[in-house]
């Protein structure tokens, strides 16, 4: 049946502006759109079977999230009260904190518990517009804790209307039982994924390629294992320090690499010859209280596609709202409003390799949202509320 959705602001996306339509109208079939332009050049031959007005709000493709940390257990709130009364990294580390407390409450809690905390969050993520989420592991560091953890991502993705996207990033932080044998581990991770991804749970590989993670060498190795099972990879690179992690990302052909903030010219070139889609990570800046910003005007010279998404995870971005982050990547990058708002729609969605959302366009996934603004850089402007109506997913009002 087709749907007639009318009366409605439109901000396509197409075209590289915002493509505005005033009293603009969508017909859905199935799960996506028919047809997209101003009401009164409707098509006399769409059979339209239900319509549904839109009291002249603004729709604008749905928000995906191409990267978050969402399922983990406990939160890391007395950390964060700890650093804010001056305590230091190493000493919150000696006294339990850090990443390793968030995998010991990963590891100890059961699926329904992180379902349930999962959930919530994913349910504060679509208050805010997102119909797609991507989640990766990375907090249970065993074969048995990501797999109960991507069992939660791909539950979550059938039980909430948000489409989910899994990534395996089990090359995350060196679990406490593999301590000064991270060669091993990173053996153990590539022998997890086979067993992960024959489960059906993984849809791409991640890893973090830091000094105090997995050096360039460990991670090529991890990729390799994607590569011989065919699935894409991205990369937590260059955040605290130039490990040349973007270089060898796009040499794999990676979808992304991710926050960015020591990116050298060297790895804006390879991320460009590789198509590999720059993603900013704001949230986690923000929360670091880091001052070295990612080289926007250079990724942006050299026409390296540039994707924001909100990195929420309970140590360095606890945040929840995707048009916040997109507030903080104008404010502290000097994204433009334009820019920003294709960051978490199209250009997030080519992060993820998906390339059937992201643009208001006949053809693609009818995933939108419905805003209480005049005007589409206002998803940039308010910050501290979503005002977002609804959001419709493959047709359907899911809020
Ligand atoms: N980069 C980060 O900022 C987070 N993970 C990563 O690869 C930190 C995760 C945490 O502290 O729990
Ligand atoms: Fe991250």
């Amino acid at each position: 049946m087709q749907r007639l959705w009318r009366h409605a602001r439109l901000a396509t996306l197409v075209d590289g502006g915002w493509g505005l339509i005033e009293d603009g109208a969508l017909v859905t079939e199935g799960e996506h759109i028919r047809w997209v332009g101003p009401l009164a050049a409707l098509p006399a031959s769409m059979e339209i079977g239900e319509e549904i007005g839109l009291d002249g709000a603004l729709v604008m493709p749905g928000l995906v999230d191409c990267h978050t940390h969402l399922v983990y257990g406990g939160d890391r709130a007395a950390e964060a009260e700890m650093r804010l009364n001056g305590a230091g990294y190493e000493e919150i580390a000696r006294a339990g904190g850090g990443i390793r407390s968030t995998v010991s409450a990963t590891r100890a809690a059961s699926e329904d518990a992180l379902l349930h905390g999962a959930r919530r969050r994913a349910q504060a993520l679509m208050a805010g517009g997102v119909t797609t989420l991507e989640i990766k592991s990375g907090y249970g560091l065993s074969l048995e804790a990501e797999a109960k953890c991507l069992r939660v991502a791909r539950r979550l993705g059938r039980e909430v209307p948000v489409q989910v996207r899994t990534t395996y990033l089990g090359a995350h932080a060196l679990p406490p039982e593999f301590e000064g044998r991270s060669d091993d581990y990173v053996d153990a991770v590539c022998h997890w994924m086979r067993a992960l991804h024959a489960q059906g749970l993984v849809d791409a590989v991640d890893a973090f390629c830091e000094s105090i993670a997995f050096s360039p060498v460990q991670v090529a190795r991890v990729f390799e294992a994607a590569r011989a099972l065919d699935l894409p990879v991205k990369l937590h690179a260059e955040q605290l320090s130039d490990q040349g992690g973007a270089q060898l990302a796009a040499s794999f052909g990676a979808l992304s690499a991710d926050h960015l903030e020591y990116l050298s010219d060297a790895g804006i070139a390879a991320m460009r010859a590789a198509g590999t889609v720059a993603v900013l990570l704001p949230g986690a800046y923000y929360m670091l209280r880091e001052t070295r910003q990612p080289p926007v005007a250079a990724l942006r010279a050299a026409g390296v596609p540039i994707a924001v998404a909100s990195d929420h995870n309970p140590g360095t971005a606890p945040g929840l709202s995707l048009p916040l982050a997109a507030h903080m990547a104008c404010t502290f990058f000097r994204l433009t409003p334009l820019e920003a708002v294709a960051g978490i729609t199209h250009q997030a969605a080519r992060a993820l390799g998906l390339h059937d959302r992201g643009l208001l366009r006949a053809g693609l996934r009818a995933d939108f949202a419905v805003w209480e603004l005049n005007h589409p850089n206002e998803l940039v402007y308010w910050f501290g509320h979503d005002p977002c109506r609804a959001v419709v997913q493959g047709a359907e009002v899911r809020t």
